[in-house]
């Protein structure tokens, strides 16, 4: 009477609860191995999502979000901003690392120890000891916004791997390969999973399609991203 397991996937992992009876919810688990390199804790940052996002709001007040230039001059959908003793940044003379905020004058304001402990758990956990992040991007999605397809190459070492925490609205998050016109998976990316990626898959091209509407109760109307990265 047993039929064949059904392939895990982050929807319908193998020890959710969700394959147990049709249609009933798939609790977060993790981790997951999306590719060598790529793994998902669903919900390792779920129930901390309040003070993630009180010391968000410490650093967007005294970094605000912004919408960056492309250095083809184009507007970028994603507003951003940074907090650590580095900051990444976008502008007509192309894309790097900058210890102050070109907007204020003044130097990104600093990593918050609850950021830095579930970065530095993640990547623990994921394999990656020892990783101490000296930047955290911030990306903040509205409804119509997105990131078209891109590898992350402007840290000076390719051997820390990158933490992502995603907030607030879900994403669907587009995973390729190491050349622009490889294959691209899918697959979604909600309020509290923390993705860690490095090795293999470090310079894997990848984007967020367009964010869909909604609410969400801590985030309202938006899907808040902080990666981590040793930068310098
Ligand atoms: C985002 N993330 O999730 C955009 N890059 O909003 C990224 O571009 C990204 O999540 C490198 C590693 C992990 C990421
Ligand atoms: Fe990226």
């Amino acid at each position: 009477m047993a039929g064949a397991a059904p392939t895990p996937t982050p929807e319908n992992p193998a020890n959710g609860w969700g394959g147990l009876f049709p249609g009933s919810p798939v609790i977060p688990h993790g981790p997951w191995s999306v590719r060598e390199g790529a793994i998902l804790f669903m919900g390792m940052a779920l129930g901390r999502g309040d003070e993630l996002m009180g010391a968000l709001g410490q650093i967007l007040a005294l970094a605000p979000f912004r919408h960056m230039e492309t250095p083809g001059g184009r507007r970028m959908s994603v507003a951003m901003s940074n907090c650590g003793t580095t900051g990444w940044i976008s502008d007509r003379r192309g894309y790097r690392y900058t210890d102050r905020d070109p907007m204020t004058g003044h130097p990104w304001p600093p990593l918050p120890a609850i950021f830095r402990e579930l970065a530095e758990a993640a990547a623990d956990q994921a394999g990656f000891p020892g990783f101490h992040p000296d930047v955290c991007l911030v990306n903040g999605y509205r409804p119509g916004s997105g990131l078209s397809l891109h590898q992350d190459r402007d840290e000076r070492d390719g051997s820390a791997p990158i933490v992502s925490v995603s907030l607030g609205l879900p994403a669907t998050f587009l995973f390729g390969g190491i050349k622009r016109r490889d294959p691209v998976e899918h697959f979604r990316l909600h309020h509290g999973d923390v993705f860690v990626w490095g090795g293999a898959s470090r310079y894997v091209f990848h984007g967020i399609a367009r964010l869909a509407p909604g609410h969400h109760p801590v985030t309202g109307a938006q899907r808040i991203n902080l990666t981590f990265r040793q930068a310098l």
